[in-house]
């Protein structure tokens, strides 16, 4: 009985995991063990030898039983040490830098021109890209032979053989969506129509996608100096300076009588531009008074009503603005580009650190 205790308490303790564990366990007591063979013989024992025996069987199988149970629970504790070791965690570790993104200019120009012209009164109206060639041409008083409508310089959409239905473009300007505003609510409106246009021109100034604000005012008595007014408000506004020169240059565009190009005053000084003051002038926008026939396109008396409108290159003026010598830095929508070609907003530090990764 002794040799028996003896082997199980050994191999017990020397159990490496509980598998072995369990392999004696079921050697002493499971139900063909050692121990448990040895309970059933006390059946066939007289009831003086049970009387012996049973105590001392007894008193070796809860031995037995508690040495497993204090193995199973080293073994544990052991196993529990090591998943701890192996998955220990430095939460002191710096985090992961999380990239992050930046409003691209030309959106963020948008952003300022909506703010700028909201602030004089103007709403921002919006409308289809894919447009009549009614509402982009005929509405604007341009001429079914004006040459801007050739297939050279507008996108025409397919019509299938045989639809004779007017074709659709994709908008050669934003000034549609302003003939929908005038049809839509009438005189007086004040609007901004900012988005993207479409015209064939490739080059290196120039892309087949770009962006235009245009603005159009209507009132009984609206006048150029109102127009020169808001022009040079948003100048200043929009360039951050406090005092702007605009000069008036006569024109003519088809859907304004009289126009007008407008410059703004500005030096090149050792490759930089600064506006405001100097004695060069840079063209930044067309303007006039909205042409009659266009008036009426919209639904609006022009014995009635008169207005300004005025039609602003949004690449050109975020360039401009923020130093960017090249079309490809929006054209690529590549912030590398922009980053190269010193894109002013990069330098604010918040934007920086989400960028130097
Ligand atoms: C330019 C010229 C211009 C307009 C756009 C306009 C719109 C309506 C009626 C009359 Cl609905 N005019 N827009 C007027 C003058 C010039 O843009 O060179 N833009 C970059």
């Amino acid at each position: 009985m002794d040799a028996l205790r003896g082997k199980f308490l050994d191999q017990i303790s020397s159990a490496a995991d509980p598998d072995a564990l369990e392999a004696v366990r079921l050697a002493a007591l499971g139900k063909k063990g050692e121990i448990s063979l040895k309970m059933r013989d006390l059946g066939q024992m007289s009831p003086e030898e049970r009387q012996s025996a049973g105590p001392v069987l007894n008193g070796l199988k809860s031995e037995i039983d508690a040495a497993l149970k204090a193995r199973r629970a080293s073994l544990e504790d052991a196993a529990l040490d090591a998943r701890l070791k192996a998955e220990w965690l430095d939460v002191t570790l710096p985090g992961r830098p999380r990239p992050m993104g930046t409003i691209h200019p030309i959106s963020q120009v948008m952003d300022e021109l909506t703010a700028i012209f909201s602030d004089m009164g103007f709403a921002v109206a919006e409308g289809p890209q894919i447009e009549s060639d009614w509402y982009n041409f005929d509405a604007l008083n341009i001429a079914p032979e004006h040459p801007s409508r050739q297939e050279m310089d507008t996108f025409y959409m397919h019509r299938a053989p045989g639809d004779n239905r007017p074709p659709h473009v994709l908008r050669t300007h934003t000034s549609p969506v302003q003939i929908r505003a005038m049809q839509d609510q009438g005189a007086p409106i004040r609007v901004i129509a900012p988005g993207r246009v479409y015209r064939m021109d490739m080059d290196q100034t120039h892309t087949p996608m770009f962006h235009q604000v245009e603005g159009l005012a209507i009132d009984r008595d609206i006048s150029m100096a109102q127009l020169k007014w808001t022009l040079e408000e948003f100048c200043r506004a929009f360039f951050e300076v406090d005092e702007v020169e605009l000069r008036f240059r006569a024109s003519h565009f088809p859907f304004t009588e009289p126009s007008a190009e407008v410059d703004i005053r500005c030096s090149w000084e050792g490759g930089q531009l600064k506006i405001g003051e100097g004695k060069d002038w840079l063209e930044i926008l067309g303007s006039g008074m909205v042409h009659p026939h266009v008036l009426r396109a919209g639904g609006i008396d022009p014995d009635q009503w008169q207005g300004f409108a005025f039609g602003v290159g949004i690449d050109r003026i975020a360039m401009l603005k923020y130093g960017i010598p090249d079309l490809r830095a929006f054209f690529e929508s590549d912030l590398r580009w922009l980053r190269h070609y010193g894109f002013a907003a990069l330098d604010q530090p918040a934007l920086a650190a989400g960028l130097s990764r």
